[in-house]
C-alpha cells in the first residue's frame, strides 16, 4: 500500500470511528419504535450491521418470497447505496447477510406472524406463510434509521440492534377505505396509497368505486357508466374512472403487498351517477342530472324493475372478473330515499346475485335490516342496534365506528380538510378506543376487523388526502394488529413522535398534531 493511501486509510478508519462513536450504536432492540407494537421483543444488547457485503438469502424457487426478498432490496438499495442482492440458488448466507425462511409450523405465528431474529451475524426472518415474511420485512425497514425511508442516497451506517421479535396481529382484517366517487383519485395515486398501508401491515383496501357524484370503473357492459357517470365530480371538476386493465394493475400490485382489494358498488341509494347514465334504471325512465354536490341520501335505483337486477347482475359479474379476493361490498348505506318494504328484498336479492358469482357480501350496516346470508359481513358505522342485528343473524361485523374511525372527520375545528358531523377527531381520540368493548352486544369473537374510511368530499388529490389520513392511520393499524392489552396512548404517542422523520422520509404531508411531541430531524 502506497505511503499516501495508509495516511488517507488511516483518516477514513478515523472519521469511521468518530462517526460510529457520535452515531448512537443501536443495541436495545427493545427501545426500537416499531409500529404496530409486536407481540413481543427480547434485546440481546449487540449490533447487526449491512454492509456492501450483505445480500437477501430467500429458499430456492419459491416466487412470492423471492418478489418480498425484492421487495426489502428495493427499498433498502436506494438510500443505503448497498445494492442487496436477492439470492435464491441455494448457497447459505454468510455474516452480515438477511435470510427469508419458511418455517416447519410455528402454531403461535399463524398465517402472518413471524419471528424476527438478529444476531451479530445473520438477520433472519422465519414465518409460516409468505405474508408473514412480508409482515417481517416491514419491521426489519423500521428497525433502520429513517433515512432508510427515502429514495435518494444518504450518509451513515446501516446498524439493526440484536434480538428476538416474535410477532402476529389480532385481527385479520385490517383496513382503509378511499372513496373514489366524491373526488376521483389516479391508479397511480392509489398504488402510493397501497404502498404507505404495507409499510404499517394493513391487508385490506376497500375501493368505494360509485356513488352519487362519480362512477369510476369500466364495465363493459354498461359503457356509460364510466363514460357519462365518470365524467365529473363533487365541485364539478373532470372526474375520471379506471379502465379493466388499470383496476387490475391495481389489484396485482395489492396483491404483491398481501393487501385484499375489496370493490364496492353503492346500492339501492348513493346511485345518481349509473341513474345519470341509463335512463331504464330510474323509476322516472328519465336519466336523472350529473350532480357535484355532498348531499346525501336522494337517490335509489328502481328496486321492482328486473332491468335493475341485470345491471347489478352485470356489474357484479364484471367486477367478480376483476376481484381475486372473497368480498364485493354492496353499500347499502342510507337508502332515504328507498322504502324499507322496498330496500329489504332488494338487498336480499342482491346478496343472492353475489352468491351465484362465488363471493361473499359486505354492507354498511343498514343492511343487517334485510336477511343476511351467515357469511355476510356487517360494517358497523352509524347505528350499533343495526350491527347488533347483524351479529344476531349470525354475521360477522367490521368495525368502522364513524366517531372514531371515520379520518374524513376534522382533527379539531381549525383543520383545514375534513367535515365534523361524527365529531372531532384528533389523533389520540382516533387511537384511544377498543373495538372488542366499544358496543357491549358485539364481542370479540363477533368482529373480522377494523376499517377506517377516507371520504373524498373534502379532498381532491394526493396531498389534501395524507392530511387526513396521516398519522391517524398508523393508530389504526396498530389497533388491527396489536393486542389491546399492550396498547396505550401514552407509550404509542411516544412511538409515533418517531414516525414523523419516517412519514417525511416517505414524501407523506401529514397532520403534526400538537397532541404529539414529533421528534427532530434524525
Ligand atoms: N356518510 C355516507 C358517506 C359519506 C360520509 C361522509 C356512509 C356509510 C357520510 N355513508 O358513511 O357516503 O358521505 O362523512
Amino acid at each position: 500500500m502506497k505511503q499516501s493511501s495508509i495516511f488517507t486509510a488511516a483518516l477514513s478508519s478515523l472519521a469511521l470511528l468518530i462517526m460510529t462513536a457520535c452515531s448512537t450504536t443501536p443495541t436495545d432492540m427493545t427501545k426500537a419504535n416499531i409500529i404496530p407494537k409486536p407481540v413481543s421483543v427480547t434485546a440481546t444488547g449487540e449490533t447487526f450491521s449491512l454492509t456492501r457485503n450483505s445480500d437477501i438469502f430467500v429458499p430456492e424457487g419459491s416466487v412470492d418470497i423471492i418478489s418480498t426478498g425484492q421487495f426489502l432490496a428495493d427499498k433498502l438499495n436506494p438510500s443505503t447505496g448497498l445494492d442487496l442482492q436477492v439470492i435464491a440458488d441455494g448457497t447459505k448466507p454468510g455474516k452480515g447477510d438477511i435470510l427469508l425462511t419458511l418455517s416447519e409450523g410455528d402454531a403461535e405465528l399463524g398465517e402472518e406472524g413471524y419471528e424476527l431474529e438478529v444476531t451479530g451475524k445473520l438477520l433472519k426472518i422465519t414465518a409460516n406463510k409468505p405474508a408473514g415474511l412480508f409482515y417481517g420485512v416491514q419491521t426489519v425497514r423500521q428497525l433502520l434509521p429513517a433515512g432508510v425511508e427515502t429514495t435518494t442516497l444518504q450518509e451513515g451506517l446501516w446498524e439493526i440492534p440484536t434480538g428476538t421479535i416474535r410477532d402476529y396481529p389480532d385481527y385479520s382484517y385490517r383496513g382503509m377505505m378511499r372513496d373514489v366517487a366524491r373526488h376521483f383519485f389516479s391508479a397511480d395515486d392509489i398504488k402510493i396509497f397501497i404502498d404507505q398501508m404495507a409499510a404499517y401491515k394493513m391487508n385490506v383496501l376497500h375501493l368505494h368505486l360509485s356513488d352519487d357524484q362519480g362512477w369510476r370503473i369500466e364495465i363493459t357492459s354498461w359503457p356509460n357508466l364510466a363514460i357519462h357517470g365518470g365524467s365529473t365530480q363533487v365541485g364539478g371538476g373532470e372526474g375520471g374512472y379506471y379502465t379493466r386493465e388499470q383496476y387490475a394493475d391495481m389489484v396485482k400490485y395489492a396483491a404483491e403487498r398481501y393487501i385484499t382489494i375489496i370493490p364496492e358498488i353503492d346500492m339501492p341509494g348513493h346511485t345518481n351517477a349509473a341513474l345519470a347514465s341509463y335512463p331504464e334504471l330510474n323509476i322516472s325512465r328519465k336519466a336523472s342530472e350529473l350532480y357535484t354536490g355532498i348531499k346525501v341520501g336522494f337517490s335509489t335505483l328502481d328496486t321492482k324493475s328486473e332491468v335493475t337486477y341485470k345491471f347489478v347482475d352485470d356489474v357484479f359479474r364484471e367486477l367478480t372478473e376483476l376481484t381475486p379476493g372473497p368480498y364485493l361490498h354492496i353499500g347499502g348505506d342510507e337508502s332515504h330515499s328507498t322504502k324499507l318494504e322496498d330496500y329489504i328484498p332488494f338487498v336480499n336479492r342482491v346478496q343472492e346475485i353475489v352468491a351465484a358469482h362465488g363471493k361473499m357480501v359486505i354492507g354498511w350496516d343498514e343492511i343487517a335490516l334485510a336477511t343476511l346470508k351467515p357469511n355476510s359481513v356487517v360494517q358497523y358505522w352509524a347505528k350499533a342496534e343495526n350491527a347488533i342485528k347483524g351479529v344476531q343473524q349470525g354475521a360477522k361485523v367490521l368495525m368502522s365506528p364513524s366517531k372514531y374511525a371515520y379520518i374524513d372527520m376534522k382533527y379539531d375545528s381549525t383543520s383545514v380538510y375534513g367535515l365534523n358531523w361524527a365529531g372531532y377527531i384528533e389523533v389520540d381520540h382516533g387511537y384511544n378506543w377498543d373495538p372488542a368493548t366499544l358496543v357491549p352486544e358485539i364481542k370479540r369473537e363477533n368482529i373480522i376487523g377494523i376499517e377506517a374510511p377516507l371520504w373524498a368530499e373534502t379532498v381532491s388529490n394526493r396531498t389534501e388526502a395524507e392530511y387526513l389520513l396521516f398519522p391517524r392511520l398508523l393508530g389504526y393499524a396498530e389497533i388491527g394488529w396489536t393486542p389491546t392489552a399492550l396498547r396505550s396512548w401514552d407509550e404509542y404517542r411516544v412511538r409515533l413522535a418517531s414516525h414523523g422523520a419516517r412519514l417525511e422520509a416517505m414524501g407523506i404531508s401529514f397532520y403534526r398534531s400538537a397532541r404529539v411531541e414529533w421528534d427532530q430531524q434524525e
